[in-house]
């Protein structure tokens, strides 16, 4: 059988990459073709994505593939939840897009007058609350700066920004659309009445596409520009989470998946939205997925705080990496330092290693003396998120989870695995790390027709990688 290639265009947080998927028929091999740092940059009070450095390195990465002269099939992409960018009447980016954690949405949630509303979109979409969701970004400019939304007619998630740019097509794509807090899980549709009552411009939302679609084809300027032919773009899980679910070798109701990126996203795969008292009790969401599933999960705050205690050490002079932090976490003098991940300090704190230093004081631990009793704080607050979670999460099901399947950047960090099965008591196998772009490539070769659904090609991803496995030894 012929090869065939596609590319997968993963933005997260911390960084973007750009792969070369290759499937023959059996297998798919991913060649990294691009990585480029996701820089996001402070300007006065604010805290936006830099827009117009990441299009850039996109079509940077177009430009490599194009030089190789082998024919690509299509293109997905995928970046991180929540945020998007407003266009004009002449399909002008209004605004850079706000990064989720700027502070314009700090402590939304608690001054929002209308509780009976609060609970109303808990029930109708089925999604975690958090500050930064579209939702409350959006109140938040509907609040304090109208203007901007009076100019708006279409709002774009980062992937269907990325998406516009590239073919002139305006759509909202289901599984980011759903990470707003503004779809009817239900429905998978928008919630008009919320929007409404909320007094957002209806007349923004784009239409709503699922996955495995064909969105259109490069445009001649891009095609100019890169070097490269009309190639379709295609609708993917194009929330990285989705594509990350969807790129995990999940072979059964007893495993649950925890996506270990900037975030730790821990759930199961649903056939339907399970929205309840316990759901809301522990604050669960109910995400979109790929082939109509929903992705019943917990938002973790995680590997966050270990990339920004890497930088407060680097920044102050201590050249120290990821597997250097794990190490000395896994040696700390002082095994039982421990953080709560949740707490507002870790957010975004100028200096990640003050606030693991300063909640440990106030919590009353005392000090944490080095680098690694303050790296095994956070990994103890993270593991410990994961085994709460997990109960949550076995409570909600109703059914026991035996299996945690992990994937992404944070299962090179072996520490972390082997703590994850030693403090929940669960079989921990890891693998792939690129669950994100795994997911797109398949979900690519499904709308394409070679792949026939997710669990075939989730059993062609088990088929091309290899897995590692840890088993509690407490
Ligand atoms: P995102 O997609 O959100 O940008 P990734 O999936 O790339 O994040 O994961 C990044 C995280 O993975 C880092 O914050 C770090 O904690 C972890 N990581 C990456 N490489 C290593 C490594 N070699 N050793 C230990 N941890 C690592
Ligand atoms: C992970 C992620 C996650 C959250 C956050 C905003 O990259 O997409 O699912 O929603 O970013």
């Amino acid at each position: 059988k012929d090869t065939v290639y596609n590319l997968a265009f993963d933005f997260g947080a911390s960084s973007g990459r750009l792969m070369l998927s290759k499937f023959d028929g059996e297998k798919i091999t991913i060649e990294e073709v691009y990585r480029f740092p996701n820089e996001p940059v402070k300007l006065g009070q604010s805290f936006y994505w830099d827009f117009l450095r990441l299009f850039h390195e996109l079509k940077n990465g177009l430009k490599l593939v194009s030089k190789k002269k082998i024919k690509i099939s299509s293109i997905g992409i995928d970046t991180w939840g929540v945020d998007y960018g407003l266009l004009d009447k002449n399909d002008q980016l209004i605004s850079n897009p706000f990064h989720y954690r700027d502070k314009r949405t700090d402590g939304i949630i608690k001054d929002f007058e209308n509780m009976a509303l609060l609970e109303e979109i808990y029930d109708v979409t089925g999604i975690q609350f958090m500050e930064f969701n579209t939702i409350f970004q959006l109140y938040c400019d509907y609040k304090k700066r109208p203007e901007l939304l009076n100019y708006a007619r279409t709002l774009l998630f980062m992937p269907d920004l990325f998406n516009f740019y590239l073919t002139h097509e305006k759509y909202n794509e289901y599984t980011i659309a759903s990470t707003s807090q503004m779809l009817d899980a239900e429905k998978k549709d928008w919630a008009i009445d919320l929007i409404k009552k909320l007094n957002l411009p209806e007349g923004i939302f784009q239409k709503i596409l699922m996955p495995g679609n064909i969105i259109g084809y490069l445009t001649k300027e891009i095609q100019e520009e890169t070097g490269l032919s009309n190639i379709p773009v295609i609708s993917v899980g194009s929330h990285d989470t989705a594509s990350a679910v969807a790129g995990t070798p999940i072979e059964n109701g007893s495993s649950a998946y925890l996506i270990c990126g900037t975030w730790s996203l821990l759930g199961v795969e649903s056939e339907s939205p399970i929205i309840n008292e316990n759901t809301k009790k522990y604050n669960f969401t109910n995400e979109g997925g790929v082939e109509g599933f929903i992705r019943l999960l917990k938002n973790i705050n995680g590997l966050w705080i270990i990339q920004q205690l890497k930088q407060s050490w680097n920044l102050h002079g201590i050249k120290i990496g990821f597997p250097e932090i794990s190490q000395m976490a896994s040696k700390a003098k002082h095994e039982e330092f421990i953080i709560n991940p949740d707490d507002k300090l870790f957010i975004a704190p100028d200096d990640m290693a003050e606030a693991v230093k300063q909640y440990c004081v106030e919590t009353g631990q005392g000090l944490p003396q080095d680098i690694g009793d303050i790296a095994r704080a956070a990994y103890n607050g993270i593991v410990e998120q994961y085994k709460n979670c997990l109960n949550n999460l076995e409570d909600i099901v109703g059914r026991k989870i035996d299996t945690i399947h992990m994937v992404g950047g944070g299962i090179q960090d072996k520490f972390l695995c082997k703590l994850t099965a030693d403090v929940t008591g669960k079989k921990v196998i890891t693998g792939p790390v690129e669950a994100s772009i795994y997911g797109n490539a398949i979900v690519q070769l499904m709308a394409l027709g070679y792949i026939k659904d997710l669990k075939e090609g989730r059993k062609i991803i088990k088929n091309s990688i290899e897995q590692k496995r840890y088993f509690s030894s407490i």
